[in-house]
């Protein structure tokens, strides 16, 4: 699988840049790097580990100078693949970058594959699993807290978590064991209770990670928040009001809005997504019956709903019908029109964990605080922090796996059953810790990992 040959590639996207770097890595690529490279004044080119020459780069063919570049060389194993490798600095231009790169590959390096050279640190042990996982994540990161949550996988957080996890597995193995190897000793039902016990509490911290997954995807990729409610109750103004800006047109005539609205805003950290909706009612307007049918469409897409009540008027069948077709979705009632007498009653209004309910003005402005924290808590919903986010359907599944093997061992010891059957659920349990870092891998999984980066990196 791991072939000790020397590979190449241009490591910055393509186009013009002010810089392009070019990576070589392995056995060949100091040897590729003198031939190619040329210090100012015909200085020897002997190339100090961690240092930055100034020189250009030629083709030795007809020694024709290509560029003039800052080329640094790491010597294995303090470099990122944990094999020889050589930068080269060079201008960006597109044209230029390739011939420099083509230069390096007629010395007999070979073009990298997507995702190589990391898959390389993998494999020399520089990195585990997760944090080769990581670093794609990280150049894909979209905001700053995905980039945050990235970079501290990158730098091994999940690994150490997860290894801590994998070495209490172990402890119970070993006691799980101890009980098979000396039968004699059947274990008591003290110690069966006591140790599923530890087996449970165990699971739980399982799975407060694994829940941790879709914590990190909203503050990596953003929530969706969807402003719905009948006409005229005060969407659009409410939408303006949380933004701070008159950014959608507001009328006192029904059925303004005819089209989603699509605006960002950031609640204490968290990106929301938020859309204003075409007020829904029955209506044989053809142009507001699409607008009808486009705010149905994104309230099922979003992950939380603002239902914005009038509470100058008593509750309409459309508000019902509306609340009702939320289903258990996580929703906000915004009351609105606050500044206005009270006539709706709220006490009407079933809330809970998924419902709850703030009074607003988007005229005067009275509540929108409210409803923005309101709707922070309610998406983010956390009540525990996790102590590390995992942030990779792969490593959540793997959690999954790990947790369900712990239950089924915590059965089979309730049950009073040979602690042979435990011994294999919580060996596959541990297994599953063990290929979210790589400890244990198949080529498959390698290859799906390693072919969604780029080409490069
Ligand atoms: N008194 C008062 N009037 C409000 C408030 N919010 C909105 N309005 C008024 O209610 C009317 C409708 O407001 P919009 O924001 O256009 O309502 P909408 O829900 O977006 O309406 P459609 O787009 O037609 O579905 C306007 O005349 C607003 O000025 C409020 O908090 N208090
Ligand atoms: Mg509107």
């Amino acid at each position: 699988m791991y072939q000790e040959d020397t590979i190449a590639a241009i490591a910055t996207p393509p186009g013009e840049g002010g810089l392009a770097v070019v990576r070589i890595s392995g056995p060949d690529a100091e040897k590729i790097a003198r031939q190619i490279f040329l210090r100012p004044n015909g200085r020897d080119n002997q190339l100090r580990s961690h240092t930055l020459y100034h020189g250009r780069i030629c083709d030795p063919k007809n020694l024709q100078s290509i560029d003039e570049v800052l080329l640094t060389m790491m010597r294995k194993p303090r470099s990122y693949t944990g094999e020889d490798v050589v930068e080269v600095h060079c201008h960006g231009g597109n044209f230029l970058v390739r011939q420099i790169l083509t230069v390096i590959l007629t010395q007999g390096a070979r073009q990298a594959e997507a995702g190589e050279f990391t898959k390389r640190a993998f494999l020399n042990g520089r990195i585990d699993l997760a944090q080769a996982e990581a670093v794609l994540d990280l150049i894909r990161a979209q905001t700053a807290k995905g980039a945050q949550l990235a970079l501290s996988q990158a730098s091994g957080e999940l690994s150490k978590y997860v290894g801590e996890l994998r070495e209490e597995l172990l402890d119970i193995l070993v006691q799980v064991e101890a009980a098979i190897d000396f039968p004699e000793e059947e274990i008591e039902l003290l110690q069966r209770h006591h140790l599923a016990q530890k087996i449970t509490a165990l699971a739980d911290k399982i799975n407060l990670i694994a829940a941790s997954y879709d914590w990190g995807r909203l503050f990596r990729e953003g929530a969706k928040v969807c402003i719905c409610g009948r006409p005229n109750v005060g969407k659009s103004s409410l939408l303006n009001a949380l933004l701070g800006t008159h950014r959608v047109i507001v009328t006192p005539v029904p059925g303004t809005t005819r089209d989603v609205i699509e605006e960002t805003l950031t609640l204490d950290g968290l990106p929301v997504v938020i859309w204003d909706t075409a007020g829904i009612r029955d209506t044989d307007d053809q142009v507001e019956k699409l607008g009808v049918e486009l705010s149905r469409q994104h309230l099922e897409k979003a992950d939380a709903l603002i239902v914005v009540l009038d509470g100058s008027v008593k509750l309409t069948a459309d508000d019902r019908a509306l609340l009702h077709s939320a289903g258990a979705k996580k929703l906000v009632m915004a009351i609105n029109k606050s500044d206005l007498p009270l006539v709706i009653d709220p006490g009407l209004f079933e809330t809970g964990e998924h419902r709850r309910v703030v009074r607003t003005s988007a005229l005067s402005g009275t509540g929108i605080n409210e409803l923005k924290k309101t709707l922070r808590e309610l998406i983010v919903g956390c009540p525990i922090e996790p102590p590390v986010t995992v942030t990779n359907l792969r490593h959540r599944s793997e959690l999954v796996r790990s947790a369900d093997g712990l239950q089924r061992a915590v059965d089979t010891l309730d049950r009073g059953l040979p602690p042979e059957l435990a011994a294999i659920d919580l060996s596959d349990a541990r297994e599953a810790l063990e290929e979210i870092i790589g400890m244990v891998s198949n080529d498959d999984i390698l290859e799906r990992i390693f072919s969604s980066f780029c080409i490069g990196k």
